[in-house]
């Protein structure tokens, strides 16, 4: 099969120059990242920091280590002007002169790092905005159908980089010589499934909607959905994101009874965010519930916000739900 690398799919893609430079910056980024998991702990740097972020969680040194590659990377490159990071309390502006800059991405370097002791597939998270460039700081808070691209990397059995540009999803995988070689050019998310992924030690906590539809998957093939169920949870957004890109099934963060008064669990504009336009553009569908993820106003840059994405006929049943109870 010819194979097709990352900067061939810019240049097929037709994606502008800018945008695929720092597209390609990234994706530096993530490689470098997946070579630095590959043998953390035998350099001892798995564990904890010993300090926290914004959220106020234990950061992992791994944490902090992605998140200075991103800046490594970035920084360097004059079409960026400003980095949103889970691992910074503010954005990091970049001095560009006046024909530079009017792109940021928002990320989360290192996003599932509770599973890095444990070996279990973590990732980085990313989304594409465009910003003046003389005050990008003031134009950070944009709903999610205004990203121009987005996409995040798997670290998994093999290093998966999906990306999504203008309503298509594409998979890459990285190859030994450190390149990105094309491996899905266009995903696409069966309509059904029977694979929901919720965290299920938070059931006391659910709304009625979700308690409902996952009470009425767990009774299975004689239960009002006529079908049998599989539950996944593997604790780390990216690798349940990555299966229900590859073979369908409804990821579940929703708004529940201790994460209200946050406004959820996961992150708007690094985690939700681009995961919907990645899930949408490959025919699934994102949502709060309630509502088009997609379409929620930003009121702060870690602003955190309830996840239903995956399959579009389950999102649909849920949402079903919120409007019914
Ligand atoms: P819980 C990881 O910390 C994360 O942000 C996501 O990657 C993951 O889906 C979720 O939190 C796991 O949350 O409550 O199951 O630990």
């Amino acid at each position: 099969m010819a194979r097709t690398n990352l900067s061939e799919w810019l240049l097929h893609r037709q994606v502008p120059p800018k945008l695929a430079e720092t597209m390609t910056s990234v994706a530096a980024a993530c490689a470098e990242i997946a070579e630095v998991l590959r043998t953390a702990p035998i350099e001892g740097i798995s564990g904890v920091a010993g300090t926290t972020n914004v959220q106020g969680e234990d950061q992992k040194q791994l944490d902090v280590v992605s998140n200075d590659i991103f800046i490594e990377h970035l920084r360097p490159n004059r079409h960026v002007s400003a980095l949103v990071s889970e691992e910074l309390e503010e954005p990091l502006l970049f001095e560009r002169s006046a024909d530079e800059g009017g792109l940021a991405i928002a990320c989360d370097p290192l996003d599932g790092s509770s599973n890095l002791d444990v070996n279990v597939t973590v990732g980085s998270i990313f989304s594409f905005l465009e910003v003046p460039a003389d005050d990008p700081g003031a134009h950070l808070l944009q709903p999610g159908t205004e990203q121009i691209a987005a996409g995040y990397a798997a670290y998994g059995n093999s290093t998966s980089l999906v990306l999504v540009y203008q309503g298509q999803a594409s998979a890459f995988t990285l190859d030994a010589s450190g390149d990105f070689v094309l491996t899905a050019a266009t995903l696409t998310i069966p309509s059904e499934s029977a694979e929901y992924a919720i965290n299920a030690a938070r059931e006391r906590f659910w709304d009625e909607a979700t308690r409902t539809y996952v009470a009425d998957s767990v009774k299975g093939e004689d239960g009002p959905l006529g079908k049998r169920y599989n539950m996944r949870w593997v604790g780390s957004m990216v690798a349940d994101i990555h299966r229900i890109l590859m073979r369908g099934g409804v990821f579940l963060y929703p708004l529940d009874s201790e994460t209200v008064a946050k406004g959820g669990r996961l992150r708007l504009l690094y985690e939700a965010n681009p995961m919907a336009l990645i899930v949408e553009a490959a025919g699934g569908r994102a949502s709060t519930g309630p509502g088009r993820l997609l379409e929620a106003a930003p009121s702060s840059i870690h602003q955190r916000i309830p996840v239903i994405l995956g399959s579009s006929a389950e999102v649909e049943r849920i949402e079903r739900l919120y409007q019914q109870l």
